[in-house]
């Protein structure tokens, strides 16, 4: 596929934001180094926030609207503070300020800053910020995907015999369905080992688990319960690595649905899907 940018400045909006959480990762380095962090809960116990998320999201969002003062954001803090999700044609800015943030309150350290953006609800451009490890992934529709400014690809692994899976028993989705979700995940696990899988990994960032698959490291991914901000910047980051995303079910992927699966193949992708219970949400936005 060649870059073929839907608006004359894409180049520009990608490199202003670019260093921007570059800045960003900064701050969150300098937290990180700290012995503890102040913790809120948002939906459940399992669902938490800090002041470093928050200071981020404020540093991305104050950054990217005085550059660019027609751009709309969608952001996970901004959300959780009441915040309603604009979905337009405008270029719109979708931001996980700490993707991970148990691991980042517990000082492991896999956690992302993604800001995906969308224009005409086309995700055009996604950066996955790994402060800690520094490592930056990026992409652009049309133009590759890249780790620290080297090329990646999505393996071409198309068994799920030969293939690690991102996967968590995802306790988030206890609050929307109870204790009934742990039966679906612990099903969902069974089948995929009985299916002869390598082995499951999780990360406990939807963005880490993504770039996972983009560089070739895992092979696929699936994850109900996630919100745009999750996957909006790493989606772009498989495909442009030549890796495939999809809903669960085998539709056709809506960053809005609360649900993903991200593999190397259609293959896979498709294997995968056929051995899931699924579940369902309202969508985000329409
Ligand atoms: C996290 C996701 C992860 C999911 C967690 C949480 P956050 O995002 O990246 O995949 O399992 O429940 O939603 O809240 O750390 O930005």
């Amino acid at each position: 596929m060649v870059f073929q940018p839907i608006h004359e400045d894409e180049q520009k909006f990608v490199d202003f934001a670019t260093i921007l959480v570059q800045k960003a990762g900064t701050l969150v380095r300098n937290a990180f180094e700290q012995t503890e962090s102040k913790v809120d809960t948002k939906l459940s116990d399992t669902d938490l926030v800090t002041e470093t998320d928050q200071a981020v999201e404020k540093l991305l969002i104050d950054g990217l609207s005085k550059e660019f003062p027609d751009h709309r954001f969608i952001g996970e803090e901004s959300v959780a503070g009441g915040a309603k999700i604009e979905w337009t044609d405008a270029p719109t800015w979708i931001i996980d300020p700490i993707d991970g943030t148990t691991n980042f309150v517990h000082r492991i350290p896999m956690i992302a800053i993604c800001v995906g953006l969308a224009i005409k609800k086309q995700l055009r451009a996604g950066i996955v910020y790994n402060p800690i490890t520094r490592e930056l992934y990026s992409a652009q529709v049309g133009n590759g995907a890249f780790k620290n400014g080297f090329p990646i690809k999505a393996s071409k692994n198309e068994s799920l015999k030969k293939a690690i899976l991102c996967q968590s028993l995802g306790l988030h989705n206890r609050v929307y369905f109870g204790d009934a979700w742990l039966d679906v995940a612990q099903s969902n696990m069974r089948n995929e080992a009985l299916a002869g899988v390598r082995g499951h990994r999780s990360f406990g960032s939807a963005a880490i688990n993504m770039v996972m698959v983009a560089q070739g490291s895992c092979d696929g991914y699936v994850e109900y319960g996630i919100h745009a901000w999750d996957v909006a910047a790493p989606a772009v980051i498989v495909l442009e690595a030549g890796g495939c995303v999809i809903d669960p079910t085998g539709a056709p992927f809506n960053v809005m649905s609360r649900k993903v699966l991200a593999a190397s193949t259609p293959v896979l992708a498709k294997d995968l899907s056929s051995i899931l219970t699924h579940v369902t949400f309202e969508p985000e936005a329409i």
